[in-house]
């Protein structure tokens, strides 16, 4: 088990975790969706939420598109539902970029998901999130790229932010936990 022991470590002073398991799990405030601009779900994390939660995650995503998003969520920026059936309270539904369909921006937008993210956790007085690795799956973007821009962002945000706890990263795989252990930028408890 040295491998789930390894990934169960704390980084940025204890307040940023990492688990190994499926997200819909997760007894955070919040669990974040790698959802799609239609918000009315799909296959991976989202497909994964919306049958875990049920029809009433579904029916406010339907609510967000007739009143706020009529045009869809755009990529980068972030709403929030409440959780259904799940263990959490809330779902924050963000979209993610698609690996090279965004003339070089890929990353700044995959910042802009964890950075949206979290603020509307605060500004919803939530104290606890959990992330996937948002765009690493049918959208592409690659694992260690990923991990890079992602824990840059949390790390920069709760540098700036006293309200959160603990931000968790995700992931269904070892191997993925692994690669975020080799390559994050947070800092490390000692
Ligand atoms: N818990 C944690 N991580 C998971 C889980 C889970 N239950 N299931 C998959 N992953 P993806 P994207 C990992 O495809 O790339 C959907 O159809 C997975 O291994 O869920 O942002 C949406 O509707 C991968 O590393 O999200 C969109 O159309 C990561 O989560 C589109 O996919 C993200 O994979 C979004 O694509």
């Amino acid at each position: 088990m040295k491998d789930l022991e390894e990934a169960l470590k704390s980084f940025a002073g204890g307040r940023v975790r990492v688990r190994v398991g499926d997200i819909t799990q997760e007894r955070t405030d919040a669990i974040v969706n790698a959802a799609n601009s239609t918000l009315l779900g799909g296959g991976g994390v989202d497909g994964a939420i919306h049958r875990a939660g049920g029809r009433a995650i579904l029916e406010e995503c339907r609510e967000l598109r007739r009143t706020r998003y009529p045009n869809g969520l755009p990529t980068g920026e972030a709403a929030i539902t409440t959780a259904g059936n799940l263990p959490s309270r809330f779902v924050i539904h963000t979209v993610g970029p698609r690996w090279g369909r965004h003339a070089g921006r890929e990353a700044e937008l995959l910042a802009a998901c964890y950075t949206n993210s979290l603020a509307l956790a605060v500004e919803n007085n939530l104290r606890t999130i959990a992330f996937p690795a948002i765009s690493t799956g049918a959208y592409g973007y690659p694992h260690r790229e990923a991990v890079i821009v992602s824990s840059e962002a949390v790390a920069k945000f709760l540098a700036e932010d006293n309200f959160l706890n603990e931000v968790v990263f995700v992931f269904i795989l070892v191997r993925d936990a692994q690669v975020f252990l080799k390559n994050h930028k947070l800092g490390k408890d000692d």
